[in-house]
């Protein structure tokens, strides 16, 4: 494997430790589908119960670093240049239902800029990780986007459908305008995975609107780190906090932007 900084390290360790935990509550989120009450409780404990080995994990090691985490919010430390942003469960959806498709997402911000990223899917044993200026790995492999510029072939990944009509009815018109041109758009329920999987090259392209800094902070260094480009549809700044984004190889991002902000007029 290639060599880990010491930050990545910890971060590995407090990913593994929190991904130990949720694999042996996945093993119990089958037999509650049948359930009166279903998962739903069971999954925000399990949830829940990550995000704290995570935090006191990443709290022993830098003991003055700040927080942001989707369960526990802001925690502010003595060291405000430095903040973990961390998703314990990204893809809760598809862990309440037993599919095997979530993760962990843990980034490292410092001064306002991620610094290191991690995405670990316990269950297909893969850890995504990057560090800035040093490349995306998963495992031993270098992570190197797609080079396919044809949409029609292109594997597209989106989300952000909304139970609110005015945001749904622009979802439903993005969803018509790119998969008109990418019949292979689809949708997996965990934004983390999806940038990550733009990064591996397994998908050419992603986006979503509603998304969350702690959805995405980790896996946007890790695709920008493997040749990818991740901005917000409409134009802001800084991609972590716009809860809007757009990405994917060069091409691709470029024509699905281009495609979001056509449908925008
Ligand atoms: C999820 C995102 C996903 C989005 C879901 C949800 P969570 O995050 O990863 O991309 O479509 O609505 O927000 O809630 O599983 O951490």
């Amino acid at each position: 494997m290639a060599p880990t900084s010491p930050i990545m390290n910890i971060m590995m360790k407090a990913a593994e430790k929190a991904g130990r935990s949720l694999i042996r509550d996945f093993g119990e989120v089958e037999q509650l589908q049948v359930s009166r009450k279903g998962p739903g409780d069971f999954v925000t404990a399990a949830d829940k119960r990550a995000e704290e080995i995570i935090f006191e994990e990443l709290k022993a090691a830098r003991p003055s670093y700040s927080f942001l985490m989707e369960e526990g919010g802001v925690v502010e430390g003595t060291d405000t240049d430095n903040k973990w942003i961390i998703d314990p469960l990204d893809g809760t959806h598809n862990f309440m239902h037993g599919i095997p498709h979530w993760c962990i997402s843990i980034a490292l911000e410092t001064n306002g800029r991620i610094e290191a990223a991690l995405v670990f899917d316990p269950v297909k044993h893969e850890m995504f990780r990057a560090e800035r200026s040093n490349g995306a790995y998963l495992g031993r492999n270098r992570l190197r986007v797609s080079n396919r510029q044809d949409m029609e072939m292109s594997t597209i990944a989106f989300g952000g459908a909304q139970l609110d009509p005015v945001k749904q009815a622009v979802y439903i018109k993005e969803l018509n305008a790119v998969s008109s041109l990418a019949p292979m758009a689809r949708r997996f329920g965990a934004a983390a995975l999806d940038l990550c999987y733009v990064a591996a090259g397994r998908f050419d392209g992603y986006w979503e609107r509603g998304i969350h800094p702690w959805d995405v902070a980790a896996g946007i260094l890790i695709l920008k780190e493997s040749g990818g480009f991740v901005t917000t549809i409409d134009n802001q700044d800084n991609p972590v906090y716009s809860r809007n984004i757009v990405s994917g190889n060069n091409d691709i991002h470029d024509k699905v932007k281009k495609i979001l902000k056509e449908t925008a007029k």
